[in-house]
């Protein structure tokens, strides 16, 4: 039988050419991580997003991500990020093991404190043996809603909580059996658009 889960189509079509957009990602597990931003990136291009409005940062893990977005919402930061451009120019999505250390690179474009309609936070936390993950799941989550609700400004969850490395695959398109799953990555794009059109509208 099949899934009865997802999102329906958003019930009009969208225009995302005037939107300018933040993709925060954590550095850990960054297979997945990797995918999962490709897919992002890919869903708002795909709904006309330009590349020179897709800013992209990364910070260490998915602890930082509060922080991080309600910074770049206020437009305190004073450089670093990456286009669009320069993060598919620069990186390879490649499949494999999901827990390597490897830092995915930062780009080097200045930024414009231009404001954002949409941040999207990407994370991927996999259950281990401590309570970590409990901590960290809820507490990123509180705090990416809080700043949403504080700022005005639409923070997408783009958080996997996954209890299994397969499940993080999966979810970022990247299953290791026949079914390689679905990226998830993409729909978070489609949300950031969806959202920060509404948005605009309810001002
Ligand atoms: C420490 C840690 C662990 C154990 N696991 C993850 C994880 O699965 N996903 C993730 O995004 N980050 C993890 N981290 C790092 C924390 O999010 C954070 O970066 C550090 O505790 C430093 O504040």
């Amino acid at each position: 039988m099949s899934s009865i889960k997802g999102p329906a189509p958003a019930p009009e079509s969208l225009d995302g050419s005037p939107l300018r957009i933040a993709i925060v990602h954590a550095r850990w597990n960054h297979t997945v991580i990797n995918a999962l931003v490709a897919g992002a990136v890919a869903k708002l291009r795909a709904h006309g997003v330009k590349d020179s409005n897709i800013v992209v940062e990364s910070v260490p893990g998915s602890f930082e991500l509060p922080l991080a977005c309600q910074k770049v919402i206020a437009g305190s930061h004073v450089q670093a990020g990456a286009t669009a451009t320069d993060l598919l120019g620069g990186l390879s999505f490649t499949s494999g093991t999901p827990r390597s250390g490897t830092p995915v690179p930062a780009g080097t474009v200045n930024m414009p404190k231009e404001p954002f309609d949409a941040v999207i936070a990407i994370g991927v936390l996999i259950k281990g043996s401590t309570m970590h993950f409990e901590y960290i799941c809820d507490s990123v989550s509180h705090a990416l809603m809080r700043i949403q609700l504080d700022t005005g400004v639409p923070v997408i969850f783009g958080v996997l909580t996954a209890l299994t490395d397969d499940q993080a695959l999966e979810r970022a398109g990247l299953g290791r059996g026949e079914d390689k799953g679905h990226n998830h990555g993409e729909d978070w794009g489609a949300a950031a658009v969806e959202m920060a059109t509404h948005t605009r509208r309810w001002s």
